[in-house]
């Protein structure tokens, strides 16, 4: 039986990730009107694992037997500015979702909450991997500047990437 006060934070972080969904997938859609589809491919990709790493919880809640609150989601904003701003947006982003994953890990420990400690420990590896990808895009884009030709052969990198869906769908 988890925690009152666990189950409300969990529901809070599956409203997190839900809107860290919608704000890659706006984002996706900004960079498709730019030309940019490579870009829109890796944020719509990105868009897609934030809604397994909301389900990832939704099915942690529910194999307790906890209630899941599906909250409101937020709308995320339609305009980005420039490739380096919009990077900087995620990487601003990813490291808000770090402080998150963090505060519920204090939770856990706070709670002497032994499986969803374990849980989490998913997310914190995960973050580490979110904050460098955000990074290494932005790194290249501040790094080639005004230059349109690397920007389209960054476009046509990104335009590789596959979504994986989480093994066994997140269950636990
Ligand atoms: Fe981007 O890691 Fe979930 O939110």
């Amino acid at each position: 039986m988890l925690n009152e006060k666990m189950i409300n934070a969990l529901n809070k972080q599956v409203n997190e990730e839900f809107y860290s969904a919608y704000l890659y997938l706006s984002m996706s859609a900004y960079f498709e009107n730019l030309g940019l589809k490579g870009f829109s491919n890796w944020l719509s990709i990105q868009a897609q694992e934030e809604r397994d790493h909301a389900m990832k919880i939704f099915r942690y809640l529910l194999s307790h037997g906890a209630n899941v609150k599906l909250y409101e989601i937020k709308e995320p904003p339609s305009e980005f500015g420039t490739p380096v701003e919009a990077f900087n947006e995620v990487l601003k982003h990813e490291q808000h979702i770090t402080k998150c994953i963090n505060e519920l890990v204090d939770l856990a420990e706070e709670l002497k909450d032994r499986p969803t400690y374990n849980f989490l420990q998913w997310y914190v590896d995960e973050q580490v991997e979110e904050e460098e990808n955000a990074r290494e895009i932005l790194n290249m884009l501040e790094l080639i500047g005004d230059q349109k030709q690397a920007l389209f052969m960054i476009d046509r990198e990104l335009a590789k990437r596959v979504y994986t869906p989480l093994t066994n769908g997140g269950e636990e």
